[in-house]
């Protein structure tokens, strides 16, 4: 199996803490591809031209982490990152729904703000965008006290979303005002699951050209 990623989308970074988590790494090789590279090879195995895709075996790949957690989920034997049934996997699906939400939300006003051309930046669009990323963590600090010691789909996709709000908005600092989940954030990150996939570097934002033709 082959797992196409880049460090900096926290898409893949969720997969990979995932695949941490379970044990399953010696039977997936790596494969760094940047989605925004005009010569990659994206669209060939996922049309949306989106990471991380996993191609299970050749020419068949699935996208979209959601889907990809869901089947390497399925290859082995301990406890379920999404658990079965009950109330307890409809909260670890609607916490995943939430963080992918701050994913999105984030890596959108990263692309607006730096980007793409100033010429054609909107800041209605990134306040909109920001607006989501407020409400989704004074959401969280509320909920956070539900999540105890709890390691499920849910829980560790907040983990990733909020893993790359440091990175990319490190200066904000949300947990400043966010303290239970500040620390319910470091507890986890000692996690290696999320150490190891934090992004250490800021690089290979997208250059604004590649952006242009979005007008
Ligand atoms: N719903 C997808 C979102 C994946 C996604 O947005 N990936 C970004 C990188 S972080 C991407 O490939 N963007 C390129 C594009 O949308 O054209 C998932 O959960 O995997």
């Amino acid at each position: 199996m082959r797992l196409y990623y880049w460090m900096t989308c926290p898409f893949a970074c969720k997969v990979l803490a995932a695949i941490e988590e379970i044990g399953i790494k010696d039977s997936i090789e790596l494969i760094p591809m940047h989605p925004w590279e005009k010569s990659s090879q994206l669209s060939h195995l996922n049309p949306l031209k989106q990471i991380p895709v996993l191609e299970i075996e050749d020419g068949f790949c699935i996208g979209d982490s959601p889907v990809i957690v869901e089947y390497i989920d399925t290859l082995h034997q301990g406890t379920r990152l999404i658990p079965p049934g009950g109330m307890e996997r409809w909260k670890a699906l609607k916490l995943q729904a939430l963080a992918d939400g701050i994913m999105e939300a984030a890596v959108l006003r990263v692309l607006e703000e730096h980007a793409r051309h100033e010429l054609h930046r909107s800041d209605p669009w990134i306040q909109r965008q920001n607006i989501k990323l407020i409400q989704s963590l004074d959401y969280l600090e509320k909920e956070v006290s539900n999540f105890n010691n709890k390691i499920n789909i849910g829980t560790l996709s907040v983990a990733i979303a909020l893993s790359y709000l440091n990175l990319r908005f490190s200066h904000e600092n949300w947990a400043e005002k966010r303290q239970d989940l500040g620390r319910w954030f470091k507890k986890i990150s000692a996690r290696p699951s999320i150490k190891e996939t934090h992004p250490r570097e800021k690089h290979s934002l997208p250059e604004p050209h590649l952006m242009e033709h979005l007008g």
